[in-house]
């Protein structure tokens, strides 16, 4: 098949070339905020695992450098793969826990450590293996095939102060379990009996946990332990391998009996996701320059591997994120992280604009296949008595709503949205967009959002599925807001501030470079307000020197 070129992205995080997974050891260390990642050096698909290993000012201006890990040791020798960083206070620089596969046919992973070679360096490019890995192997009947992916260490009460997650499966029909290690010396680990916490969905991969803070300043993020207390929830976030998707849960910890309970006893089925897209993987960590918390997460193609051969490359990741969590204290909000502004260029703004039932508007005078789009609706609130009747056997499953609901079929109030990387005959489009219903039961209208490619290309060979998730907001003012980072191959967007998050990659065979179109539809029967609307074009940033 022929590639474009002009379908790689722009601004979101890619090596030159290659496969690249998971987020690892996202930090800030001296200045530098550093990013390393599952990589192959050798090709387009998954294998030959290292952690590549970049550095940023700014999170979005990047410089490759050496791969941080290799396989090196006897713990490792069949792959580095994912693991995470934990900065010592006082200055002891930063450490590295990180799973190893030492046996090549089934897998059989150990939890390894790293040192960097030199603290003072402010990049970190020579990272050491002490001699007494593998740190953590897997006793006591855990099963070895299934025990990877150490979090960031935080400290607790006792003299084995570290403690950390280690994602496994347990059970026939496995429930997925995060094990707790405490240890004095990232050293000597010892695991406590009880998991953290544990729910039948299958393995846990990539577990991450942290404080947030209830009812404090907007966006402030906590450094990892910070000790629960009346102000300071817990969140504990899980990659579900059957799946395929993250999902997280808002809880309290208690720390002495070392145990986490989410505050919704549904919550390990409601399965509350960071994106109802394409996004896995996924790890914080804590920017103490900017006091904040910052999310990355991994998005793969949805292409063919014979188109990513191609390419000659796979896989982005999604714009680190700001999470905090919502003053309801139910779930996080996030938002791209402000620097991602700073390639804001040449503007378009639509003020008051009424789309009319049925009926949609072009944005014109900048062009979108690389953008950044904000805009606000507004519906007038008696218009949502007209809101379709919510089918009380799809009002919780937002997935199959939508692709029931799509884009082209009508509704009452919306569904309304942006078409993204159209072309100019409308044939090719994404659709982003929110559609209104009654509720089943209850007063509170419900609120679902969605990102529709079914239209995206002429390509047949596409894994294309719409994606959807509800948006938890009061739409009884009529009111709510959508972003949409576009970048070529990617949508990634926002709902109503940041409640809901979709992530999409599509591959457009007419709606490219410069014929990439972007539009307002209504598809509704209500008119809709476009209170107001800016469309940026975005510069590219300087990108591992690609
Ligand atoms: N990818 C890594 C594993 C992890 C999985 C291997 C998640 O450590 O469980 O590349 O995508």
């Amino acid at each position: 098949s022929i590639v474009n070129p002009l379908l790689r992205t722009g601004y979101h995080f890619q090596p030159p070339k290659n496969w690249i997974n998971d987020p690892n050891a996202p930090m800030y260390y001296k200045g530098w905020y550093h990013f390393f990642y599952q990589y192959n050096p050798k090709g387009a698909v998954w294998g030959n695992i290292v952690w590549a290993h970049s550095v940023s000012r700014d999170l979005i201006n990047w410089v490759a450098l050496e791969p941080a890990l290799r396989p090196s040791i006897p713990g490792d020798r069949y792959g580095c793969w994912s693991g995470s960083a934990t900065v010592l206070p006082d200055g002891g620089g930063p450490v590295i826990m990180y799973t190893g596969v030492d046996h090549p046919d089934i897998n059989y992973q150990v939890q390894n450590v790293a040192y960097p070679k030199n603290v003072s360096d402010p990049l970190l490019r020579e990272w050491v293996k002490p001699s007494h890995n593998p740190v953590i192997v897997p006793e006591g009947g855990i099963n070895a095939t299934q025990f990877r992916d150490p979090t960031t260490a935080w400290r607790g009460p006792g003299p084995e102060q570290w403690r950390l997650l280690v994602g496994s499966a347990a059970g026939s029909s496995p429930r997925g379990v995060a094990y707790v290690y405490r240890s004095r010396d990232f050293r000597r680990w010892r695991r406590v009996r009880r998991p953290l916490h544990s729910a039948p969905t299958g393995m846990w991969e990539c577990p991450d946990f942290y404080p947030v803070s209830k009812g404090g300043a907007p966006r402030a993020g906590l450094e990892t332990s910070v000790p629960p207390g009346p102000r300071v929830k817990h969140v504990l976030k899980n990659s579900l391998d059957l799946r395929r998707y993250d999902y997280y849960t808002v809880g309290t910890y208690h720390p002495r009996a070392e145990r986490y309970v989410p505050d919704d006893p549904a919550g390990d089925e409601h399965r509350l996701r960071y994106d109802y897209g394409n996004f896995y993987a996924s790890k914080t960590f804590y920017d103490p320059a900017k006091r904040r918390r910052i999310l990355w997460g991994w998005a793969n193609e949805s292409d063919t591997a014979a188109d990513d051969v191609a390419k000659g490359w796979a896989g982005i990741q999604a714009i680190p994120r700001t999470v905090w969590l919502d003053p309801s204290g139910k779930q996080l909000l996030q938002w791209p992280i402000e620097e991602v502004e700073a390639l804001r260029a040449k503007s378009v703004t639509l003020k008051n604009r009424v789309i009319k039932a049925g009926h949609h508007v072009e944005v014109t005078g900048i062009q979108t296949a690389q953008a950044d789009v904000e805009v606000s609706f507004e519906v007038s609130p008696s218009a949502l008595a007209g809101a379709e009747t919510l089918d009380p056997a799809l009002a919780y499953d937002a997935e199959r709503l939508c692709g029931v609901k799509r884009a082209d079929v009508r509704g009452g109030v919306g569904l309304f949205g942006l078409w993204v990387l159209a072309s100019a005959n409308r044939k090719e489009r994404t659709a982003v967009f929110f559609r209104v219903f009654k509720p089943a039961a209850g007063d509170k209208p419900v609120v679902l959002m969605c990102t529709d490619p079914t239209k995206s290309s002429q390509n047949p060979n596409l894994y294309r599925p719409t994606f959807a998730g509800f948006v938890d907001t009061d739409i009884s003012n009529g009111k709510i807001s959508l972003r949409s980072l576009i970048d070529r191959s990617v949508v990634e967007s926002f709902g109503a501030g940041g409640k809901t998050c979709i992530l999409s990659r599509v591959y457009p065979s007419l709606a490219i470079g410069k014929d990439a179109r972007l539009y307002v539809f209504n598809n509704g029967r209500a008119h809709v307000k476009v209170s107001r609307l800016t469309a940026w074009e975005m510069k590219k940033p300087v990108m591992n020197g690609a």
